[in-house]
């Protein structure tokens, strides 16, 4: 492979399920609004998908309360919608379509999240990315009508932070010099893959920034994380992550997802449903005669989000067992890392080949 510095984009569409609603409600641009999830309990309860800006200067933003959210915007003109997922994914596909032909290689997260290399396309030039973000942003509005911010950087990592800089409508360009510099003061919820738990278990290391990540002994970060973890976390810090971007391909992995009978928390129910998707994965990697090295976990939470987890084996299996052991010590702790109620849950299987395929994707299983 060629060491050329590569370039990648990370677009992320902006206030995105209100933005949507904005579009095909365009009076609603000078009101504050609010996409919810209505749990259906009661008239009020539920939680923030998402807001607008203008909302979200009154405190209302994705996951706090509805009834919370009514009280902070009590006697302004605000206007409460619910999630209306089918819509806002057919905007995503619209948007995708066009940002899939600037890209050498593209790779969508999620419905409003995709990562373009664009190092060809470019020839390398950062200049010339700044000019072409300006393109596609011109021909999405045009299309589509939509706003995203952009983050440009020399890895997945990088633009993925990047893209959170300047919001909304904005871009920001990191050059590969510049890497160390726009990491190192930021803190280490940053990363990817650092959530609530991780990050106290890291202030008890004395570690806070991604300066202090990157300086600590990886050995002891492989101790207390895992070898995956640890390794990812000490690379990250330092800006190194070597993902290449990439198409989610339907022969990676095999997986089944599928909605609860009812939400909950409970680990034993969820067991359940994830023990008859592994029987029907079981069936066709086996038909199929694969070796799997890595599990996945995902789960839908009520408000919608989701939340993806994954691990890699020490070595390839190809029994039941194993993924059964794996996904529920990923549900276990995802569970012990978030409070909401999940609706939606999958297992899958991937790394199908014994060739350099380890540290892939780690990313796109975080992403959202
Ligand atoms: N979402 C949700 N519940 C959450 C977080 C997000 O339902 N807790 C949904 C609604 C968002 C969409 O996912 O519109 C994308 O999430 P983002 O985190 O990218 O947030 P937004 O696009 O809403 O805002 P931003 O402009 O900050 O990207
Ligand atoms: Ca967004
Ligand atoms: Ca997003």
């Amino acid at each position: 492979m060629p060491t050329q510095q590569r370039i990648v984009m990370l677009v992320d569409l902006d206030y995105f399920f209100a933005q949507c609603e904005e579009l095909r409600n365009p009076s609603l641009k000078d009101k504050p609004v609010v996409v919810g999830m209505y749990s259906g309990r009661t008239a009020e309860s539920g939680a923030v998908s998402t807001s607008n800006y203008l909302a979200r200067k009154y405190g209302v933003k994705s996951g706090i309360p509805l009834f919370l959210a009514k009280k902070r915007l009590e006697g302004l003109d605000a206007v409460f919608l619910p999630v209306d997922y089918n819509y806002y994914e057919q905007i995503s596909d619209r948007i995708m379509q066009i940002l899939r032909g600037y890209a050498d290689a593209f790779e969508q997260v999620g419905i409003d999240e995709a990562y373009l290399d664009v190092t060809q396309h470019i020839h390398g030039d950062l200049e010339e990315a700044k000019a072409l973000v300006s393109q596609m942003k011109a021909a999405v509005k045009q299309a589509v009508g939509v706003t995203f911010s952009v983050g440009v950087g020399p890895n997945k990592l990088v633009a993925k932070i990047a893209s959170d800089m300047h919001k909304p409508d904005g871009i920001t360009v990191v050059e590969p010099e510049g890497v160390d510099a726009f990491l190192s003061p930021l803190p280490v919820d940053s990363l990817l893959g650092v959530g609530k738990k991780t990050v106290q278990k890291m202030e008890v290391l004395g570690v806070k920034t991604i300066s202090d990540l990157a300086k600590y002994d990886v050995q002891k970060l492989v101790d207390i994380f895992g070898k995956t973890l640890g390794v990812y976390f000490h690379n990250a810090a330092n800006g190194i992550n070597n993902e290449p971007v990439q198409e989610a391909g339907e022969a990676e992995s095999i997986g089944r997802m599928g909605t609860l009978k009812e939400n909950t928390r409970d680990l034993a129910v969820i067991m359940v449903k994830i023990d008859q998707q592994i029987e029907e994965i079981y069936q066709e990697f086996t038909q199929k005669d694969l070796n799997y090295k890595l599990v996945g976990i995902a789960a839908v939470m009520t408000d919608l989000s989701s939340k993806s987890r994954s691990k890699t084996l020490d070595k390839p299996a190809k029994d039941k067992e194993t993924i059964r052991e794996a996904a529920q010590t990923l549900f276990d702790n995802y569970l012990n890392e978030s409070t909401l109620e999940i609706r939606r849950v999958g297992v899958r299987v991937g790394n199908f080949s014994k060739e350099e395929r380890q540290q892939k994707q780690l990313t796109s299983f975080f992403g959202h």
